[in-house]
């Protein structure tokens, strides 16, 4: 059986990606749309050896497509999502716009499948945000072992978490800067080459930013539990592809870091490469990019706390965080669900 397949930002850093991903790992796709606005409508995608022509999504009637995958922004996600699931087509959505809604599952194919189950309601099932994807996969065998009370999270983000234009401003500012040139910020607020901003999306009202908050919220969603507390800073850096991140966790009762490292070992998507030596660990550029697993490193017992474990957690943040999770979701949706 094949399913008609629209990829929705089709022309996007993501939904690139989720086509090459489609391709790949062989979805059974019947027909496949390239969506996006009218301003790329007209273009040429390269998919399976030959090409599709971008279509306007304004244009797009969605009762020929099954299923859907969404990666354009919440605000385009808001108006076409429940189009979309009203015209029989169901979506994956990797955007903010429905995350936080109860009856929207909110799904990291390792951690919580059978949320997908939920699809039936709205039509529509969540996408998390990628920072959280990444910290979940490596933090579910060890919550499920131990239970996880606290955890305290620094990130060090990749700026295709931004898209295209942002990779664009990277590349553009670094050439220039090493050429001696000035440079003007425009996608971020100050200079990205050669620097770290401490801010990721909008600041909220308690002083967090929506990044922080995204991970709190998804992070207590997919788990299930309320009560784990989630103190993340989330920072860009002037890396391309790849998201890094500091995890700091408390657990319920002690696990040694030789047996944090076996069950990691032993968990779906994970990769652990832990040695005590030079270069003895994951890195965004030299083992994720344009990988697939979860990579996990640096696993200790903190000496600051009696049940305190540190992990180093990297993941390429636009297939793990965003692409590939939405086509693993459709995968299981169409194997276990419909
Ligand atoms: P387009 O190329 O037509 O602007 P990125 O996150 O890498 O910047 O990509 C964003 C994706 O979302 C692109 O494919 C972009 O298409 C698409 N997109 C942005 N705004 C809209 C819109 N209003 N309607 C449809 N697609 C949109
Ligand atoms: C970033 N995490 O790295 C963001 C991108 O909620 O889907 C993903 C935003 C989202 O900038």
């Amino acid at each position: 059986r094949t399913f008609n397949v629209a990829v929705l930002g089709a022309t996007g850093a993501v939904g690139e990606t989720m086509l090459s991903i489609l391709e790949e790992r062989e979805f059974p796709v019947g027909e496949v749309y390239a969506l996006a606005s009218a301003r790329s409508a007209g273009q040429r995608i390269e998919f399976k050896g030959g090409y599709l022509a971008v279509q306007d999504v304004a244009e797009f009637d969605f009762s020929k497509a099954q299923i859907g995958l969404f990666s354009a922004g919440a605000s385009v996600s808001a108006i076409y999502a429940p189009k979309a699931a009203e015209a029989g087509c169901i979506v994956v959505d990797n955007t903010s716009c429905f995350r936080y809604e109860d009856d929207i599952p909110l799904v990291v194919p390792e951690v919580n499948p059978e949320a997908i189950a939920q699809y039936k309601t709205r039509g529509i099932i969540a996408n998390p945000n990628c920072s959280t994807i990444q910290m979940l996969v490596a933090l579910k065998p060890i919550h499920d072992a131990v239970g996880i009370e606290r955890i305290n999270v620094c990130t060090y983000q990749a700026v295709s978490g931004t898209g295209k234009q942002a990779i664009e401003e990277l590349g553009k500012q670094t050439a220039l800067l090493l050429n001696g040139k000035p440079i003007k910020p425009e996608v971020y607020p100050k200079q990205i080459a050669f620097n770290a901003l401490p801010q990721i999306d909008v600041f909220m009202e308690n002083g967090y930013t929506k990044e922080e908050m995204k991970m709190v919220w998804e992070t207590r969603k997919i788990m299930g539990d309320d009560s784990i507390q989630v103190n993340p800073t989330t920072v860009r850096v002037p890396v391309f592809y790849g998201h890094s991140e500091a995890v700091h966790l408390e657990t319920r009762e002690k696990l040694s870091a030789a047996q944090a490292r076996e069950l990691l070992r032993r968990a779906p998507g994970i990769v652990v490469i832990d040695e005590h030596k030079p270069g003895g660990y994951p890195t965004a550029v030299t083992e994720a990019a344009g990988h697939d697993g979860v990579f996990v490193g640096r696993i200790r017992e903190d000496i600051s706390h009696p049940r305190g474990l540190d992990l180093w957690v990297v993941a390429d943040n636009v297939r793990k965080g965003a692409a590939l999770n939405s086509v693993q979701i459709a995968e299981t949706l169409v194997k276990t669900f419909i």
